[in-house]
């Protein structure tokens, strides 16, 4: 399997997150996809490809205009106030308040944020632009006939909504790579979501829409971020209903359990017939992982990569979460050895 990758994302390289009251080295850092692209190279997995460069467009196919603008410039404006940390935001429009989005800095962030962890650092715009023309290129190596591809996405996407980042998340690569299929030729996309947070990114954006199916596979909201989404009552709306599909799942659940939720996803896929799969790949949910609550174990991923594989579908994987860096190559890679083997 061919991997794409980009040494540009070690732009995106945040000193902080907000965790517990503390501020830490952020659990999403660059060391995460260095792991990955050493055991895609020690195993042989396949050609590693630099990302070709699609622009903007097909990243405004998905995200609103303001949103964009505002990532590219809320570094710099940050900056400009003379604050000494990274850029995160203290304040939201919460129920019953204004929606006027804000001319300060501070009040923008807020506007545009969903979530406060993620710090907004020097950088940031140019390795999540990079991360989308990763997605891209892998979606582009399907049309040109590959059967499956991965792309080495980071920072992840599947937190980012049409006008909100957050979770790790700016632009939403998964959603991207997609609508870059059905602007090109497909019909039907399927996305499966198997990171152990929710996509509430992707299912904000295709909840109205029935040319993409999103299902989910996560720690349950009451007890997992991103706590506001990902129930399992979240069906799709208008003419996006019953394209959304959620399996939210308890604290400690095991494979035995996750797998037989994959089954019925992989079920649901396989009868809306899509042209195209994506997986919105986060290995967040192994054993040890240090913000999750689930109990995969290294082995259980390269199962689940070959029960995903039975779908014969073309295939892209996109790389989401995980964060036991330590295991976070062999995880990833189990996944894309089952799927082929
Ligand atoms: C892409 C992705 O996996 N994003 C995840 C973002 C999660 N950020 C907030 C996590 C808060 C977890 N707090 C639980 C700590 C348990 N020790
Ligand atoms: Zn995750």
């Amino acid at each position: 399997m061919e991997t794409i990758f980009t040494e540009r994302h070690q732009l995106r390289n945040s000193k902080t997150e907000l965790s517990g009251g503390e501020l830490v080295e952020p659990f999403e850092r660059p060391s995460r996809a260095e792991y990955i692209i050493d055991r895609v190279r020690a195993v042989n997995l396949g050609p590693i490809s630099a990302p070709d460069d699609f622009g903007m467009d097909p990243i405004l196919a998905i995200h609103d205009k303001g949103f964009i603008d505002f990532l590219q410039v809320a570094w710099t404006d940050w900056k400009a106030e003379g604050f000494a940390g990274e850029a995160m935001p203290t304040v939201w429009p919460a129920r019953r308040m204004s929606t006027h989005i804000p001319t300060h800095i501070e009040g923008r962030l807020g506007y545009y944020a969903l979530a406060c962890e993620t710090s907004i650092s020097e950088g940031t715009w140019e390795a999540a632009y990079a991360a989308a023309q990763v997605a891209l290129t892998g979606a582009q190596r399907l049309n040109d006939g590959a059967k499956s591809v991965f792309s080495l996405c980071r920072p992840p996407g599947h937190h980012a909504a049409i006008d909100m980042y957050g979770g790790y998340c700016f632009i939403n690569n998964a959603a991207v790579a997609a609508q870059h299929l059905l602007d090109t030729g497909a019909t039907r996309v399927a996305i499966l979501d198997v990171d152990f947070h929710h996509g509430n990114g992707t299912q904000d954006i295709f909840d109205a829409r029935d040319d993409v199916l999103f299902v989910s596979l996560h720690g349950d909201p009451m007890d997992a971020f991103p706590h506001f989404l990902g129930h399992a009552d979240e069906t799709g709306s208008g003419a996006g209903a019953g394209f959304t599909v959620n399996y939210p799942m308890p604290p400690n659940t095991d494979f035995a359990t996750w797998r037989a939720a994959l089954a019925k996803a992989l079920a649901q896929i396989a009868d809306y017939a899509p042209d195209a799969l994506i997986i919105s790949l986060g290995v967040d949910t192994f054993e040890t992982d240090p913000i999750s609550f689930f109990k995969l174990t290294s082995d259980d991923f390269t199962t689940y990569g070959a029960d995903i594989a039975s779908l014969n579908l073309p295939t892209l994987f996109v790389m989401e979460g995980g964060y036991d860096i330590a295991e976070i190559g062999v995880n990833t890679v189990n996944v894309l050895q089952g799927f082929e083997s």
